[in-house]
């Protein structure tokens, strides 16, 4: 295990500050709902803090990585904004050495969803969605469903991405839309 000030400084060699600051506000709201929701607060803030950790790998790595070690291959026709969960957890546990699998899969998950959150993961997915600097009505409205209910917060936040995504005729990944097709089902 890293100290926190370990994790930071390998943290500014990847990110910029901007990014660095979103990470550790999605760390402090993920520790407020891991209390709110009896999750392991622990957990919680690290994958917070470490979730878009591989945001800014440049895409010829990401594509090293995903032919190298096999992933799936519709994996090349996305981009960063799809690879920095699924492929990033790569580069985290090489480069930080984080290996608890509970965090790697929040981490994972936290872009796309997953059909089978679990309330780990679904903090993260929302804890990204809800931090202080967050500002648009949809974001506040997820925000105040997360009083309540992570489910809740959590279709919001799919809602809100698949809309967008269908906007402006982005390919949507298929996991995208089996998480929502599992939420809708789950909150029927
Ligand atoms: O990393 P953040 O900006 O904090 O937030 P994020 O990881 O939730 O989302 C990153 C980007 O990924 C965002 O611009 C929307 C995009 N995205 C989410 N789902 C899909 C997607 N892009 C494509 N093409 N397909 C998806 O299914
Ligand atoms: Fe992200
Ligand atoms: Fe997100
Ligand atoms: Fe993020």
């Amino acid at each position: 295990g890293h100290t926190r000030k370990q994790l930071i400084a390998l943290m500014h060699k990847r990110l910029d500050q901007s990014r660095f600051d979103h990470c550790v506000r999605v760390e402090e709201t993920s520790r407020k709902l891991a209390k709110r929701f009896g999750v392991n607060v622990d957990e919680a803030g690290l994958a917070g803090l470490l979730h878009d950790y591989a945001k800014q790998v440049e895409p010829v790595d990401f594509k090293a990585v995903i032919k190298q070690q096999g992933l799936d291959p519709a994996l090349l026709q996305y981009n960063r904004g799809i690879w920095h969960g699924l492929v990033g957890v790569w580069f985290i546990q090489k480069e930080v050495g984080v290996s608890d699998p509970a965090v790697l899969q929040a981490i994972k998950r936290h872009t796309t969803g997953d059909p089978h959150m679990t309330d780990l993961d679904m903090i993260t997915f929302v804890a990204d969605f809800i931090e202080p600097e967050r500002k648009l009505a949809v974001q506040a409205e997820a925000r105040q469903a997360a009083e309540k209910s992570l489910t809740a917060a959590s279709l919001v936040e799919l809602q809100s991405t698949l809309t967008y995504l269908v906007e402006k005729k982005a390919r949507v990944y298929p996991l995208t839309l089996a998480s929502y097709n599992s939420l809708i089902t789950t909150l029927k």
